[in-house]
């Protein structure tokens, strides 16, 4: 056994799964709950789909379940979702279930990953390509250079469409606006930031604010709160998982073109 045997192993399967996400489908920003599950639908279609996530681990917010106790809870509405990605669930009153946070976040994932997915941990987005009025790429780079504010340069991947799944912060949606003069599809052309806690509004506006929010670029999950205005649910997750359920729909008509 050599060593650099080893070393050739991680290098080259990683480099061609690097290769491979140059010109994807779909790159979706933040590996949380309605990012993976977009993911997932998707590439159990056929789509080529890349995940960037900054975290050693994806799973967003699901892993730390509500204030540490590892539960989150799940309404009858998403539960299809649970049972699509074979994730277990406790009904504790009628209409709604308890999930151990540790099957969701891992069931997700590895739902994602074993439809094809091309997960890339440790990267972060920190800007767009924009061509013509219309996104069409992210520029990456290495969270420790970000982290540590080394000068090193980005390296940039291609997509038909781009997608902000990176929660509260809405950091691609951010970065878009902050950096160019654009005008979103939002009711006031701008982000309108995101309001405090009312789960049950919350539930239904993310889901129905999962949308294009400029050419190229699509919304889903927490960060369409900050973008379009919407509520925050707390430890509720069915909204999360409508919402990228929503979004595959969306974005397969868009590849399918
Ligand atoms: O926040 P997050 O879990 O996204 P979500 O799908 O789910 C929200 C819920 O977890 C929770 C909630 C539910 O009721 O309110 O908050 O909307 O995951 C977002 C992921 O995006 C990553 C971040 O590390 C997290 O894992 N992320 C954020 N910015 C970037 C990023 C970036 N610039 N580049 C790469 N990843």
């Amino acid at each position: 056994m050599r060593e650099i045997d080893i070393t050739r192993g991680i290098i080259g399967n990683h480099i061609d799964d690097f290769y491979n996400a140059l010109e994807s489908d779909v790159i979706i920003v933040g590996g949380g709950p309605s990012g993976l599950v977009a993911a997932g639908l998707l590439a159990e279609k056929g789509v080529n789909v890349t995940v960037l996530e900054k975290r050693l681990a994806p799973g967003g917010g699901i892993w730390g379940g509500g204030m540490g106790y590892k539960y989150v809870i799940v309404q009858e509405e998403a539960v299809h979702m649970l049972d699509h990605f074979s994730i277990p669930k406790r009904e504790y009153e009628k209409k709604f279930y308890a999930v151990d946070s540790i099957a969701l976040a891992s069931g997700l994932i590895f739902g994602a990953v074993k439809r094809g997915v091309n997960i890339f941990n440790l990267v972060t987005v920190e800007d767009l390509l924009i061509r013509e009025g219309r996104v069409t790429g992210v520029v990456i780079n290495n969270v420790f250079v970000q982290m540590n504010q080394f000068p090193v340069d980005p390296l940039t991947l291609e997509a038909k469409a781009v997608v902000d799944a990176t929660g509260h912060d809405h950091d691609v949606i951010a970065t878009l606006a902050r950096k160019n003069d654009v005008k979103l599809n939002t009711p006031t052309g701008k982000t309108l930031g995101e309001r405090s806690m009312f789960a049950k509004s919350a539930e239904e506006l993310v889901v129905e604010n999962t949308k294009e929010v400029y050419p190229g670029v699509w919304v889903c999950g927490m960060s369409t709160a900050s973008v379009y205005g919407g509520y925050r649910m707390g430890p509720i997750f069915g909204g999360m998982l409508l919402s990228g359920e929503k979004l595959a729909g969306m974005l397969l008509d868009v590849c399918s073109k």
